[in-house]
């Protein structure tokens, strides 16, 4: 994939929603310069989540900025969108053989070893973290620094940071090797997202 959609990830979080919506905030985040976008959805039903994915595609195609599915890969398959896959959802080999070789497929790592293998597999882009406290995500566990490092050290593909990242920490990733940031709370918490996505992209690149 095109290292630079890495740049800023936002990942969608219904949490936040506070009578918006997901769309309208999605609009937001790319109008202030997201360059990819997740769609998470932990609790919709398949029918709900189909057509939520099937608007938040178009948004994404008026920005050229591509969609990746969170987790279910027969919704990506449906709508020619990407997936994301943590260590406990499908295989990122089976994945690619349903999804085909042009869908970017990112994979959750948290060990040199797990992005090797991620890579060796034919991932496009590995999500590492936490790389902060978090409470978006319960089971979430520190990532030391060091270990950000060296799995950016260790591949080639794109590294994404996720995990508690705000306006005030992100410069403590600068010089670590990433590609880029994953972000959800601080920006789709933020009175406005898109003010927030600016300011990210205001600070970064993030690459250096
Ligand atoms: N994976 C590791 S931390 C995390 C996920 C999905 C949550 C990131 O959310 P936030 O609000 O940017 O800390
Ligand atoms: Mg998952």
């Amino acid at each position: 994939m095109n290292v630079n959609f890495a740049q800023l990830y936002a990942i969608t979080d219904r949490h936040w929603l506070n009578g918006r919506t997901l769309a309208s905030q999605v609009r937001e985040v790319l109008e202030g310069g997201a360059t990819m976008v997740q769609l998470r959805e932990k609790t919709l039903g398949d029918e709900e989540f189909l057509a939520e994915a099937r608007e938040i595609q178009r948004l994404c195609a008026e920005f050229e900025v591509p969609l990746i599915i969170n987790d279910n890969v027969a919704i990506a398959r449906q709508i020619g969108a990407g997936v994301h896959l943590g260590q406990s959802d499908m295989g990122l080999l089976e994945a690619r053989k349903l999804l085909g070789p042009k869908a970017i497929i990112g994979v959750s790592c948290k060990t040199v070893a797990l992005a090797h293998e991620a890579e060796a597999n034919g991932a496009d882009y590995l999500g590492v973290g936490a790389v902060f406290p978090t409470t978006t995500k319960s089971d979430a566990r520190e990532l030391p620094r060091e270990t950000l490092v060296e799995i950016c050290h260790a591949v080639k593909i794109p590294v994404v940071a996720i995990g508690g990242i705000t306006l005030q920490n992100v410069h403590e990733l600068v010089g670590t090797g990433i590609a880029g940031i994953a972000v959800i709370s601080a920006l789709f918490s933020a009175p406005s997202p898109r003010a927030a996505a600016q300011a990210f992209r205001s600070l970064g690149p993030f690459n250096l």
